[in-house]
């Protein structure tokens, strides 16, 4: 069955049922589906979730549910995601559907626009944490199992190395060397990864998963993509922050040139510690580096196993997206470790 058919079925079966909807597809992210459905002068996303990737949906359905109850409950001053219920009683339809109310008036952006945009974005996560440090770790069950495992990231790309075929080898042959020649990123990461702590992470905080005000680049009215909410070290968000945000070409870009913003970073690490100064420990502090580099490295590893793999992971729109993917990445790194 097509989405369209499974949509207007799944419509059919909603509140008041609905022959007068209309469907649009968003881009978004590279592993669910995402819809934007008009119905009765209401708005709601609709998506179908990557059961490849996120194996139990209803473990993320109950992630979301429990954050966004406590942050009602500390009165939270910021709009969240809220699912809605289907007509069953349940936030999942069919093993892999789930719908949200629409944010009205807003607008995201796929790449960093100024200094000033990353800083508010960093801050607005900061204070997000803020309100979740009081929520008991055991809340939050294990989105993606193995997804924080940066050692496990290698030997997949080690596997993925020996499988692949011959041409995508040749292909990418320099991104190859350079990432089994950098494992010192690895390996700095495996040191201080037994001394910090465990908290609750968003683990995607790109730039892309900030809802803007439609009129402001820099005033944001909500953090969204709440799948990957899972038990971790909060300088995997920070990292994953840097990677984003410190990043002043498209992350497909594979050209050479000036790629990485050293006025971003500071700009990251100022919003990022506006409310976490006070609740990060010594080594996490001071690792914020650390974190950065690892995370890109990680980043490259990940593109290029699925270039090698022949690209079952991230949704591509072209052959060698996964491949520029990796190069961006890479360059971003270097930009990074030649401003430090
Ligand atoms: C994926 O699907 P999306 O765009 O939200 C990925 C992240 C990567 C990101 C790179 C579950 O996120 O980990 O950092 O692409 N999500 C998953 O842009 O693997
Ligand atoms: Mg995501």
């Amino acid at each position: 069955m097509t989405d369209r058919q499974k949509i207007k079925n799944i419509f059919e079966n909603f509140e008041n049922p609905a022959s007068d909807f209309e469907v649009k597809t968003l881009v978004s992210g590279h592993i669910n589906r995402t819809y934007l459905i008009l119905n009765h002068g209401r708005k709601f996303i609709l998506q179908k979730i990557n059961t490849k990737v996120f194996k139990q949906p209803e473990i993320l359905v109950q992630n979301i549910l429990n954050i966004s109850n406590h942050l009602k409950s500390k009165n939270y001053p910021h709009q969240f995601l809220k699912p809605i219920l289907f007509s069953d009683g349940k936030f999942i339809y069919d093993s892999e559907w789930r719908i949200f109310e629409f944010i009205e008036n807003s607008q995201s952006f796929e790449k960093a626009k100024s200094d000033n945009q990353v800083f508010e974005a960093a801050k607005f996560l900061s204070e997000f944490y803020s309100y979740l440090n009081d929520l008991n770790l055991a809340e939050i069950g294990d989105s993606i199992p193995g997804f924080l495992d940066f050692n496990l990231r290698y030997r997949q790309f080690e596997t993925a190395v020996k499988n692949a075929e011959q041409l995508r080898i040749e292909n990418s042959k320099q991104e190859i060397e350079f990432i089994i020649s950098n494992q010192k990123f690895l390996n700095e990461w495996n040191k201080i990864s037994t001394e910090i702590p465990t908290r609750i992470i968003h683990a995607d905080p790109k730039i892309s998963n900030f809802l803007f005000d439609k009129n402001s680049e820099e005033k944001i009215i909500a953090l969204i993509d709440w799948d990957t909410f899972m038990c971790g070290p909060i300088l995997y968000d920070f990292g994953d922050m840097a990677r984003s945000y410190t990043n002043l070409k498209n992350e497909d870009d594979p050209s050479e040139g000036e790629i990485f913003s050293q006025k971003n970073y500071e700009a990251l690490k100022n919003g990022f510690l506006f409310y976490l100064k006070d609740q990060l420990t010594k080594t996490e502090i001071e690792n914020l580096d650390t974190a950065a580099s690892t995370v890109i490295y990680i980043q490259a590893v990940r593109f290029l196993t699925d270039y090698l793999n022949g690209d079952i992971y991230y949704h591509i729109g072209f052959r060698e997206q996964n491949l520029n993917r990796t190069k961006n990445q890479i360059n971003l790194l270097k930009g990074l470790i030649k401003s430090n």
